[in-house]
């Protein structure tokens, strides 16, 4: 797009477009904060600069001493429309890009229809009441492989030709703990909770399920409460389980071991400084898997989580592992906050500290059978 000036401005529809502009300055603003959709906010800049705000000029005065007709709008009107329609998405992706960090409710960013309570879960694009909005992240498009293989390039994202997936129900990958999944009459998989206001994959790569594993990890202090792990979540600035996106791996309950010493445990020296490599974090989970209590890992949960970034295509789905450590392991196990993991700590396990975890953790956590005797006690 040519790089537009607008000058002279007089008129109301001027000035609800510098409105526009000045709202897609305070939005590159927000989204400067960490975590947030940092490809997003460059083409905002890019969008921005594009965008020549020139104050008005004065009159002047023609011969005969009448204000001269020199004011002018320099975009002209298709230009300005095209401009318009391109500003308002860019609004809208921002504010959606801020609604996936902030967990608010939807309507707080922009308005959307409700389904109405005879929506049928299949009939997505079909419900004349329903209009859920499109948005994909920009980072997602960005990293998007041309083909349906894994890793293609370092990219993690499905291609945008949704229709040209194959294997649905088939692979892992493409595989719903909640069910068989159905494709609406674009090929698009359909979230199986039901409709969630939005179409396409918002922040999440892959159309339809991400996979991904959580950990439950818990042990007995020394006055005999039980307490669990739980990490910061930075982005979120929430309590979360330590856990992350399955990635091509068959093993999940390798995943979450991976995801627990990268976000929770020391994998450094005893100089005390974290190392994140592929060796340290590997040779901690070499460590861990030689554990008894590891060994006797127990999945209590498999299913949809009802995170913050799922969209009416794109969801995210856990595999929760509980593991109870014996006060040997307990004790040599060093917590170290990692990764995308703002800290780590052992929490105490009252009802009150397990309400307010990120997406569903708080419900996922409570299927560990330790969890669940220790809250009776209280
Ligand atoms: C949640 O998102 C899962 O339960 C898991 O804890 C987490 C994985 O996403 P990232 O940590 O990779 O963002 O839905």
């Amino acid at each position: 797009m040519n790089k537009l000036s607008i000058s002279g401005f007089r008129q109301s529809k001027d000035q609800a477009l510098i409105s526009s502009v000045k709202e897609l300055r305070s939005m590159v603003t927000k989204l400067g904060n960490s975590g947030h959709d940092q490809a997003l906010k460059v083409s905002l800049e890019g969008l921005l600069n594009d965008l020549v705000i020139e104050k008005p000029k004065p009159l002047t005065l023609s011969e005969a001493g009448q204000p001269a007709k020199t004011v002018n709008i320099s975009i002209d009107a298709p230009q300005r429309e095209e401009m318009e329609q391109h500003i308002a998405k860019k609004l809208d992706q921002a504010k959606m890009a801020i609604w996936c960090h902030k967990g608010a409710t939807r309507q707080e960013a922009i308005p959307v229809t409700k389904p109405t309570e005879s929506y049928n879960r299949q009939s997505v694009t079909t419900d004349g009441n329903y209009q859920p909005r499109d948005y994909t992240a920009e980072k997602i498009i960005k990293n998007e492989q041309k083909s349906d293989r894994k890793g293609v390039g370092g990219r993690y994202a499905d291609t945008s030709d949704v229709a040209s997936i194959k294997g649905w129900n088939k692979t892992y990958a493409r595989f719903s703990h909640a069910g068989t999944i159905s494709l609406d009459d674009r090929g698009r998989p359909l979230n199986p909770t039901g409709a969630t206001g939005v179409e396409g994959r918002g922040e999440l790569g892959l159309w339809g399920p991400n996979h991904a594993a959580d950990n439950i990890i818990t042990r007995t202090n020394d006055q005999g409460e039980l307490e669990v792990l739980l990490i910061f979540r930075k982005r979120d600035q929430q309590w979360a389980l330590p856990g992350g996106m399955v990635e091509g791996e068959k093993d999940i309950l390798n995943v979450a071991l991976k995801e627990l010493a990268e976000e929770a445990l020391d994998t450094g020296d005893d100089s005390g400084k974290k190392n994140l490599s592929k060796e340290a974090i590997e040779s901690k989970m070499q460590e861990l898997k030689q554990f008894e209590c590891f060994q006797k890992a127990q999945n209590t949960y498999k299913g949809v989580v009802n995170d913050p970034r799922n969209t009416d295509n794109a969801w995210m789905e856990t595999e929760s592992w509980a593991v109870h450590l014996t006060p040997d392991v307990a004790d040599q196990m060093k917590i170290q906050a990692g990764d995308d993991a703002g800290d780590a700590k052992w929490t105490a396990v009252t009802e009150e500290n397990l309400n307010g975890l990120f997406a569903s953790h708080s419900q996922i956590i409570r299927t560990a059978p330790m969890i669940q005797e220790a809250l009776k006690k209280h």
